[in-house]
């Protein structure tokens, strides 16, 4: 039996936009529609990956009557290059992103702005790291903890710590083919070196690197950002909370919070919080403050704080739209710069936050763990000062919002299924039962669904049809980033989204009190993905290449995104794309990332932009990889 009647259809949120977009007529604004009206076509040349501007010999562009470039770089070591550079620049992000967390839990102190909440993840990290722990402060030790990660980035010598969690058969590979990640920074850096005017042409070797630099990014900076936040604000827990645009509230002061790093969310969440600060909202005729999330921050506090969600990358002008926000913060990435445009159409403030994302026509409030509180706390006031300034001509809040449970770290995931079998056997666990469904065919597999959404395609269209089927044809599926955030505008993030499911995967829903979507977190605790695999692996005693899992990122389109694609298919795992790397000019790249990487570490992409043939063949994929175990 499928109940469909209580999910959002595409439909029903198109129109929600359309709505909105008439919204923006009014008050004489253009969204992102307006811009990629006047961008489309794209420049061919981009879109294929084959313009170089490395020196200033060019730009030099390939073309049926110019096959080489300047210096002489062909379409594939210019196609090559491009992607490595893109690949770096995702692996920074998320890194440095990481290496902020790092300084906050350096910064911590028990009468400080920040405190270390899992004490338990510090000192297991602590002896991971062979940092002492007997009889030491906690603070002491979270300090060293946090030297000890920052090295991380900057050593010298040695590869990424965290390698050791990989599988035995991971790691070897990664010697093997000596793509083992060094120091963060350095990958970026050799990434950037590599590719600088008169370096390398070899595509092999450019792609060799990305997959070490995006290991960085996921055995690194990545997974630094995930444990040291988990350390800092707490192992996320499950919550129900809601999410879509209908979570903004008439009559109360609305604040969203907008970005990736939680060391700034977590402390503007705290300070809303604060009963002085509801009851200043109330002397200003509100009935309070009505925090809410948007992209991956909105994941951060989701699961934290069951923080309500407004909605992913597409939505962050509509929620403006609505013109009941008092104010949207903002720290880093995934931001439009047109965002202080459209907030002047209305009374919103747009507040930024970090030196990294600085945007023309925004107040700046630059973000100091030393005060951190108290920056907070003049954010949470100034957003209420303004409800007063609010037009009510302008207002127009979508009634649509669904209920979500979010918040299943793999700490969640291995609780929830000891519930069943008592198999705890060690303090982190055990997934046997999941591999025991695995292997009875009463979950065929299980799909990682991240990414972002993007306007190349029907934004939040693939995503939906994917997660469909998929749950349709028993695949059980983990989601982070924006595609978690569509699931939960869906509805699919409820317990009873077990009714589009199959009867095997509804059963596991039933027994294990879970949604078929596991949220597991913002696109940095892709990370946590990793950590699921590899303890299904080890379970199970195959190699990860083997296992029926896949990725897939229907409607990517950052930096990141490549970054992660590239640590995923590293650490032996397929990925399925619905959006087509920028090489396509490159006959020779378009064979290095579907078959070529399969020689170096057993996966690589599969990419089709039709959803429909996306799905089949992931399922397909599945089947196969079934098919080799015997099950
Ligand atoms: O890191 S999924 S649009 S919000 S890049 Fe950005 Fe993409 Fe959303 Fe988070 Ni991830
Ligand atoms: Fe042209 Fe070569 Fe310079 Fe690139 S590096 S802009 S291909 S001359």
């Amino acid at each position: 039996m499928t109940k469909l009647e209580n999910f959002t259809t595409i439909e029903e949120m198109e129109a929600v936009t359309a709505k909105l977009r008439e919204q923006a007529i009014f008050v004489h604004a253009e969204t992102y529609e307006d811009r990629v009206k006047k961008q489309t076509p794209h420049c061919k040349f981009g879109e294929d990956g084959i313009c170089c501007k490395n020196c200033s010999m060019g730009p030099c562009r390939i073309s049926a009557k110019a096959s080489k470039g300047i210096c002489g770089a062909d379409a594939h070591a210019i196609a090559a290059r491009n992607y490595l550079r893109t690949i770096a620049a995702g692996t920074a992000s998320h890194s440095d992103h990481a290496r902020e967390i790092l300084h906050v839990l350096h910064s911590t102190s028990r009468d400080g702005n920040y405190q270390v909440r899992d004490e338990q993840k510090l000192l297991r990290l602590a002896k991971e790291y062979g940092v002492a722990t007997d009889g030491r402060d906690i603070y002491d030790v979270a300090h060293e903890v946090a030297d000890v990660g920052l090295m991380e980035f900057g050593k010298p010598f040695g590869t990424q710590r965290f390698i050791k969690r990989a599988p035995a058969e991971r790691q070897k590979v990664w010697k093997e083919q000596d793509i083992e990640p060094r120091a963060i920074d350095r990958e970026i850096a050799t990434a950037m070196h590599m590719t600088h005017m008169g370096n390398t042409a070899m595509p092999e070797a450019l792609i060799r690197q990305g997959l070490r630099a995006g290991l960085s990014n996921g055995w690194g900076g990545s997974m630094l950002g995930t444990e040291i936040t988990d350390i800092l604000f707490g192992t996320p827990t499950v919550w129900t909370t809601e999410g879509n645009l209908g979570v903004l509230e008439k009559d109360y002061v609305n604040l969203v919070v907008h970005g990736h790093d939680p060391a700034f969310s977590e402390m503007v969440v705290t300070a809303a919080e604060l009963k002085e600060m509801t009851d200043y909202a109330k002397t200003k005729g509100a009935k309070g403050i009505n925090i809410v999330g948007l992209c991956c921050t909105a994941n951060e506090i989701a699961m934290r704080h069951g923080v309500r969600m407004a909605g992913n990358f597409l939505q962050q002008e509509n929620v403006v739209l609505t013109g009941v926000v008092e104010m949207m913060c903002v720290d880093v990435q995934c931001i439009f710069p047109a965002l202080p445009s459209l907030t002047d159409c209305f009374h919103t403030k747009f507040v930024t936050s970090s030196p990294i994302a600085r945007i023309p026509g925004s107040i700046y409030i630059e973000f100091k763990p030393e005060t951190a509180m108290a920056q907070a706390k003049e954010i949470v006031k100034m957003a209420v000062d303004n409800y007063q300034n609010r037009d009510q001509t302008k207002v127009y809040i979508p009634d649509t919002k669904q209920k979500a449970t979010v918040g299943y770290p793999c700490e969640q995931i291995v609780k929830h299924l000891d519930t069943i079998t008592n198999s705890h056997v060690d303090e982190l666990g055990s997934y046997r039962p999941a591999v025991d469904a695995i292997k009875a065919g009463v979950l065929r597999g299980a799909v990682g669904i991240v990414g972002c959404n993007n306007p190349r395609v029907r934004p939040d269209f693939s995503h939906l049809e994917i997660m469909k089927e998929l749950l349709k044809n028993d695949v059980l599926i983990v989601a982070t980033g924006c595609a978690a955030q569509l699931a939960t505008k869906a509805g699919l993030l409820q317990k009873e989204a077990k009714w589009v499911c199959g009867d095997g995967l509804r059963r596991v829903c039933d027994l294990l009190d879970i949604p078929p979507i596991l949220h597991m977190g913002a696109c940095v605790d892709i990370s946590r993905i990793l950590l699921l695999v590899s303890g299904i692996a080890n379970d199970w005693g195959v190699n990860t290449t083997q296992l029926p899992i896949v990725g897939c990122a229907p409607e990517w389109m950052s930096e990141k995104a490549v970054s992660i694609a590239n640590y995923v298919v590293a650490s032996g795992i397929d990925v399925y794309l619905g959006i087509e790397p920028q090489i396509k000019g490159s006959t020779e790249m378009m064979e290095w990332v579907t078959e070529g990487t399969r020689k170096i570490v057993g996966a690589g992409y599969i990419i089709n932009t039709d959803p429909d043939g996306l799905v089949k063949s992931i399922l397909e994929g599945i089947e196969k990889k079934r098919d080799a175990l015997g099950i």
